[in-house]
């Protein structure tokens, strides 16, 4: 049975918070939204939820848990043991940790950084968070291009820990028009029934083939 309240501390444009609050609609777990943006998060109430100041964070009654990928396990551990969200064999479980590895890794500082860089203004190396994205949408492509989706025959949480930043890629300036098999992957997580999008960005999208893909 779900916890009287699940508060999800986040900001509608986080891609991180974003992957746990598909997940929270998917497993229909009713929950709230509690808006946590720069200045909240670098409060002292904030950080006595998470030390690092970072969103998303989950409150599940007395229970308090930070990162994106840590709060997925939780909730489906804790909520749907039984579901294929995350698989409990060991072959299963080590596919689906290695998209999770991903998307703490190469997704992260790939299109996220270009994102934030472009979109945000965070000074930082937009042509290596380019050429790490160039090198993840390469990868997913050729695997996508045999499967459906990223770590079984069916959804997990890996498709919901890569998909935000994937999908808002070309809010940095990445293209995906070169990554069809990718695009029907995204296409496919949109398609879910709970699926529900990141506000797209106000900003003119600069692509570097000029297309919004
Ligand atoms: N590993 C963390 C990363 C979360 C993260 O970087 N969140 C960003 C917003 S999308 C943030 O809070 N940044 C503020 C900061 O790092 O100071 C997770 O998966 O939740």
């Amino acid at each position: 049975m779900p916890s009287p309240e699940i508060i999800l501390h986040g900001t509608p444009l986080s891609g991180h918070a974003h992957r746990v609050e598909l997940l929270l609609l998917a497993l229909d777990l009713p929950y709230r939204n509690e808006p946590a943006p720069a200045d909240v998060r670098q409060s002292p109430a904030f950080r006595t939820l998470n030390p690092l100041g970072q969103i998303p964070v989950l409150q599940d009654g007395d229970l308090t848990f930070a990162d994106s990928n840590a709060i997925m396990v939780y909730l489906v551990r804790r909520y749907a043991p039984d579901s294929a969200w995350l698989p409990r064999d060991p072959v299963g479980a080590a596919q689906v940790q290695r998209w999770l590895s991903i998307a703490a890794g190469e997704v992260m500082h790939g299109p996220s950084t270009a994102r934030l860089i472009t979109q945000f203004g965070l000074n930082d190396d937009k042509a290596r968070a380019k050429r790490i994205a160039a090198r993840l949408l390469a990868f997913m492509e050729e695997h996508l291009a045999a499967r459906d989706y990223l770590a079984a025959a069916h959804p997990t949480i890996a498709d919901l820990a890569c998909y935000s930043y994937v999908a808002h890629a070309p809010e940095g300036g990445i293209s995906l028009r070169p990554y069809p098999a990718v695009r029907d992957w995204l296409a496919r997580i949109e398609a879910l029934p709970f699926f529900k999008p990141i506000p797209p960005s106000p900003l003119p999208l600069e692509l570097d083939d000029d297309a919004a893909a």
